[in-house]
C-alpha cells in the first residue's frame, strides 16, 4: 500500500516537471522558450532560432530517455537483501549496434537540418536592395554603403553606427585587411567571420525597428573586446536623413582599410 502510493507521487513529480518543461518550451516569445536567444530582429532569424529550439528539444527528449532508464536501471535492480553476487554479461551485440547506430542517426538528423538552413541562409542573389561593405580592422569596424557612396568608421573608443532601413533586404561583404574578425549582431542571430583575402557574404532582411549591439566575435588581439557597433534600424526616410548627414560631413568613397585612414597612411 505505501510503496503504491510513493510510487504515485513519484508519478505525479515526473508529470509536474515534464509538463513545466514542455510549457516553457513551447512558447517561443520569452527567453526560456527561446533557450537563451534574443528575440529576432531579422526574418531569418526565425529559421535559425527553431533550429536552435529543436536541436534542444531533441536534446532533451534523448535526455529524458537516457535519464529515465538510467534511474529505472538503478531503481529496479539495486541490491536487494540476500542477493549474491549479480549474473555476469558481456558482449550483447544488438545493444552494442544500438549505441553504435543510434548516435549516428542523432548526429546525422542534427547534421540534415543544420544543412538545410545553412545553405538557405547563406544564399545570396541579387534580390537585396542594398548591400553594405563591412571591414573589420584592427580595433572596430567601417561600414561602406555601397549603393550610396558613403562611408562610417569607428574607433575602439567611439564605436561606428550602422544604420539599416528596415524591411529592406541588406547584403553584407565582409572584408579585413589584417587579421580574422567575426561580424556579430545578436538580435540578428546571425554571426560570420571576416577573412582576409576572401570575400564572405550574406543577406538578412531586418523587420524590428530599434537599436541594436554589435560586436567582434573571434578573438583578433588586445583591442578585440572593444570592437563594438551600434545598428539602427530605422524607416526608409530616417535612412536617407542619414545618408546625406554622412555626406555632408564629407565621408564619401571607399574605406577599405578603416586603420590606414586613421592612421593617415594612404
Ligand atoms: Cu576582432
Amino acid at each position: 500500500m505505501k510503496i503504491a502510493v510513493r510510487r504515485k507521487q513519484i508519478r505525479t513529480g515526473f508529470a509536474v516537471l515534464l509538463g513545466a518543461i514542455l510549457l516553457s518550451g513551447c512558447s517561443i516569445d520569452n527567453q526560456y522558450g527561446r533557450v537563451g536567444m534574443p528575440e529576432p530582429a531579422t526574418e531569418e532569424g526565425n529559421r535559425i532560432l527553431s533550429l536552435w529550439q529543436g536541436s534542444w528539444l531533441a536534446a532533451l527528449i534523448v535526455g529524458v530517455l537516457v535519464w529515465g532508464l538510467l534511474i529505472w536501471a538503478i531503481v529496479a535492480y539495486r541490491r536487494k537483501e540476500g542477493d549474491g553476487l549479480p549474473e555476469q554479461t558481456r558482449y550483447n551485440v544488438p545493444l552494442e549496434i544500438l549505441y553504435t547506430v543510434a548516435p549516428l542517426l542523432m548526429v546525422l538528423a542534427l547534421f540534415y537540418f543544420t544543412q538545410r538552413d545553412q545553405t538557405i541562409l547563406t544564399k545570396v542573389d541579387d534580390s537585396s536592395s542594398h548591400s553594405v561593405n563591412v571591414v573589420g580592422w584592427r580595433w572596430s569596424w567601417a561600414f561602406n554603403y555601397e549603393n550610396e557612396g558613403v562611408y562610417d568608421v569607428g574607433t575602439p573608443g567611439n564605436p561606428p553606427e550602422l544604420w539599416l532601413p528596415v524591411d529592406e533586404k541588406v547584403t553584407f561583404e565582409l572584408t579585413s585587411p589584417d587579421v580574422i574578425h567575426s561580424f556579430w549582431i545578436p538580435a540578428f542571430l546571425m554571426k560570420m567571420d571576416v577573412v582576409p583575402g576572401r570575400n564572405n557574404k550574406f543577406a538578412v532582411t531586418p523587420n524590428t525597428e530599434g537599436e541594436f549591439m554589435g560586436k567582434c566575435a573571434e578573438l583578433c588581439g588586445v583591442d578585440h573586446s572593444r570592437m563594438l557597433f551600434n545598428v539602427k534600424v530605422v524607416t526608409r526616410a530616417e535612412y536617407e536623413a542619414h545618408i546625406a548627414d554622412l555626406k555632408e560631413r564629407g565621408q564619401i568613397g571607399k574605406l577599405d582599410s578603416g586603420r590606414a585612414k586613421l592612421a593617415g597612411v594612404s
